[in-house]
């Protein structure tokens, strides 16, 4: 079979025998067995095992169009990005990021570490999994990855090499549609759970103010070359286990706003608290989980913060970067884009294409819309009030708020 010379989407026997071939990783003598596990929107993910060893690593392929939908053609090298930002994420945050082994330009796919002792972030929270390191260990991710690739740290001639290697037009046009566009009209592509809809035509398709603030937003995301950003930051792109996590998918990294990643991390673990609180029976459990949400939510906020303080201080190369206030405004500013990025990841996930399964597997229609209203609510205060969310406890407020006016509490 030739891997050389034309790209093909590999099935699994063909996958087992790219990586015996092309791949110097495995013995001699392995006996290697191929499963595709990819749950995700747009890829397919090999597992290659050898039987003989136990060895495994993961194997990535792109394939011409998204798996969640045709409509979507995206570039096949996209996954060039992917690797070449895992190297670079690798490099200052090696404890949070899984090792690449090779990237393939002909047949566009990559071959990383296999993390099979590890769970998809968003099962084990499904779950009702708790992780009390998470907070400490996701915002170190972010900051060393994030504020490394500013022009606050890094040399700027540098940047501008990455800004330019970076260009991912495929897949922002994705984030533009999903994201900051389909979501806030009655756009066919959306999936709106039928009980919320003439909730959604109220309050957010019919609200020109908020409409105005997303339209400003979007111009943000298309505009701000802040930071390399991971660019999908939500708990189905993190791997985690009792002690540690790596963070995976970076498809859609390009430099953009920092807020994006903050804001997606919170969002999704607004979902993960709403989901707990709409689908667990036994009160104990269900009061642990929520006091531990909770504390997450405030920990990852809090933390962020102080760590990208010391950080900024610690790497800061830019010498007007240094002036009384600077840092001050600069963080004040991926605070209110962070708000208002949770916003909007809220919104789209339960009104656009992409949905999350913390809403969609709540069994119970009355406790789905409740759960719905409150975070489309949550929402808009983020995104219209943004300049007030400096703190993991102003979050909390809004959405405590929120829950008791819904539940009439
Ligand atoms: C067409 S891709 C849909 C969504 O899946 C990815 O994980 C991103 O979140 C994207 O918006
Ligand atoms: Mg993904």
């Amino acid at each position: 079979m030739d891997f050389k010379s034309k790209y093909f989407t590999m099935n699994e026997a063909q996958a087992a025998l790219y990586v015996e071939t092309e791949l110097d990783y495995f013995n001699d003598d392995a006996k290697l067995v191929c499963e595709e596990i990819g749950d995700g929107n747009l890829n397919y993910i090999f597992r290659v095992v050898d039987e003989k060893s136990g060895d495994s690593l993961i194997l990535k392929q792109a394939g011409p169009v998204a798996r969640i939908s045709d409509e979507f053609k995206v570039s096949p090298n996209r996954n060039k990005i992917e690797s070449d930002i895992l190297r670079l994420q690798y490099k200052y945050a090696p404890d949070y990021v899984p090792v690449v082994y090779n990237y393939d330009p002909i047949m566009n796919c990559f071959a990383m570490e296999d993390l099979s002792d590890y769970t998809i972030m968003r099962d084990a929270l499904l779950d009702h999994r708790t992780f009390p390191l998470f907070a400490d260990q996701i915002t170190t991710f972010m900051v060393n990855t994030l504020l490394s690739t500013t022009d606050v740290v890094m040399d700027h001639k540098e940047k501008k090499e990455l800004v330019k290697s970076f260009i991912n037009p495929d897949l922002c046009e994705i984030s533009e549609d999903l994201v900051y566009t389909e979501p806030f009209y009655d756009c066919p592509r959306n999936e709106v759970f039928e009980p919320t809809r003439a909730f959604i035509e109220e309050h957010i398709w019919n609200d020109d103010s908020l409409k105005l603030e997303v339209a400003k937003l979007k111009f943000e995301f298309m505009t701000n070359a802040e930071a390399l950003i991971h660019g999908d930051l939500h708990t189905g792109s993190i791997f985690i286990k009792e002690d540690t996590l790596k963070v995976i998918d970076p498809e859609f990294a390009f430099y953009g706003p920092i807020g994006y990643d903050l804001g997606n991390v919170i969002a999704n673990l607004i979902f993960a608290y709403v989901n707990g609180q709409f689908t667990i029976e036994d009160e104990t459990e269900k009061s642990n989980y929520i006091s531990y949400m909770k504390e997450t939510i405030r920990e990852v906020v809090d933390l962020f913060i102080n760590k990208f303080d010391k950080v900024f201080d610690q790497e800061a190369t830019e010498q007007v970067a240094k002036y009384d206030g600077f840092k001050a405004y600069y963080i004040n500013k991926i605070l209110q884009d962070s708000a208002a990025v949770a916003g909007l990841e809220l919104c789209r996930r339960i009104i656009g294409l992409a949905q999350v399964k913390d809403i969609t597997s709540i069994a119970d229609a009355s406790k789905r819309t409740k759960a719905e209203r409150i975070c489309l609510l949550a929402a808009k205060a983020f995104i219209l009030k943004r300049e007030q969310y400096k703190s993991g406890d102003v979050y909390l407020a809004t959405l405590e708020q929120y829950q008791k006016e819904i539940l009439g509490e």
